[in-house]
């Protein structure tokens, strides 16, 4: 089990946005506060935190990037990906040639959302990572039409992307409640360890669990199923496996935005932890690695120096061609994810994929 039953939603003053995602956000941060004032009622966003110490948890201290620049060799968790710039340039990724898994999910959710609700029916729709919310219109949409919707629940590190979609969505969907969420996986599923009468689905599309190791993911499974209660639904999306090259060359595009997604990595610690990485002395690397099943993404160091970070009272030497690895993206077969959520209680009631076989949906339920 992740955390106990300590975490709760502080509503946070916007005004305290600063030193937080850089404070170039201070006009959307004016206007959510707008608007959050004249709907209070169907638009909230909120910071997860603990109680027990009062501390806000989504300010991270940073004692993952220690132990991941520290070891050997060197990794950093993927969720640094994720500031303000780094969530823009993940959405440019999503419009890229090479980058199919975007485009494939959406038709999949473009064919069968409608098909998801009649599966079931009115619920609470919680989203892991919803990032700009772009797909999960398509099942807004679907719920909505058949006035299926409770509530959406939007759940983000980034709390520039998640402010900036929440209120777009409340302009898109003026009568749905929306309560934004910021914060990890993890804060998030201890927030809704709580019971509640109203049938719930949580959803984490993208593939995003592909950035989990297998023993990640089986505890990550195991919590979902913790969360939800029997009858509930679990909308899981993820990238099938497939040749190399398609995969290399997804990760490896020709206008180099994923290059710049993971250096972006860099800069992101540069203001968070005020750190002196030097971006030009990093270069990018995706690899499939066959035998995991996995695309590996790092950051090849070019010329032997040191980096210090400040706000962690940390110096790393780094050697040329020194690796840190930021990213794995699992690749997976959906007849082993199927039995893999059926042992943890999440039913699987239907599979959707793509003519191709490029990814694949697969809806579930926690066994009555
Ligand atoms: C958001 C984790 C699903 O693994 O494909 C895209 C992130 N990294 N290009 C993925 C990503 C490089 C993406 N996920």
């Amino acid at each position: 089990m992740i955390i106990a039953a300590s975490i709760q939603a502080v509503k946070v003053d916007f005004i305290l946005g600063i030193d937080r995602e850089q404070s170039k956000n201070w006009r959307i941060i004016g206007e959510s506060m707008q608007l959050k004032q004249s709907n209070q009622e169907l638009l909230q966003i909120e910071y997860l935190a603990t109680v027990a110490t009062g501390q806000n948890l989504v300010k991270d201290d940073g004692k993952d990037v220690i132990e991941g620049l520290t070891k050997t060799p060197k990794s950093l968790p993927s969720k640094y990906f994720y500031d303000r710039q780094g969530s823009q340039l993940f959405e440019e990724i999503c419009q890229l040639p090479e980058y199919y898994p975007t485009r494939t999910e959406t038709a999949i959710l473009q064919e069968y959302a409608p098909e998801i609700v009649a599966y079931t029916g009115a619920c609470e729709l919680i989203e892991l990572g919803s990032g700009s919310s772009t797909k999960t219109r398509l099942l807004l949409d679907a719920y909505y039409q058949q006035q299926k919707s409770s509530k959406y629940v939007p759940i983000d590190v980034s709390e520039t992307i998640l402010q900036a979609s929440a209120i777009e969505l409340q302009k898109e969907y003026p009568n749905l409640p929306i309560q934004g969420l910021i914060g990890t996986y993890e804060q998030a599923l201890a927030y809704y360890r709580n019971a509640s009468d109203n049938t719930r689905m949580i959803f984490f599309l993208g593939s995003s669990i592909g950035n989990f190791s297998a023993a990640e993911c089986d505890k990550f499974l195991e919590e979902i199923a913790t969360v939800l209660k029997a009858g509930d639904y679990f909308l899981l999306g993820i990238d099938l496996q497939k040749p190399a090259a398609i995969l290399e060359a997804a990760y490896n595009d020709a206008q180099g935005v994923t290059a710049a997604f993971n250096l972006n990595m860099l800069s992101h610690l540069n203001w968070r932890f005020q750190a002196d990485f030097n971006l030009d002395l990093f270069s990018h690397q995706a690899i499939y690695n066959q035998d995991q099943s996995q695309i590996e993404m790092y950051l090849i160091c070019q010329k032997t120096h040191p980096v210090h970070l400040k706000k962690l009272d940390l110096t790393v030497n780094f050697q040329a061609s020194e690796s840190i690895l930021t990213e794995i993206s699992r690749k997976f077969n959906l007849e082993t994810m199927e039995k893999d959520l059926e042992s943890q209680g999440l039913k699987p009631l239907k599979v959707f994929t793509d003519p191709e076989n490029l990814f694949g949906l697969i809806l579930c339920q926690l066994s009555l």
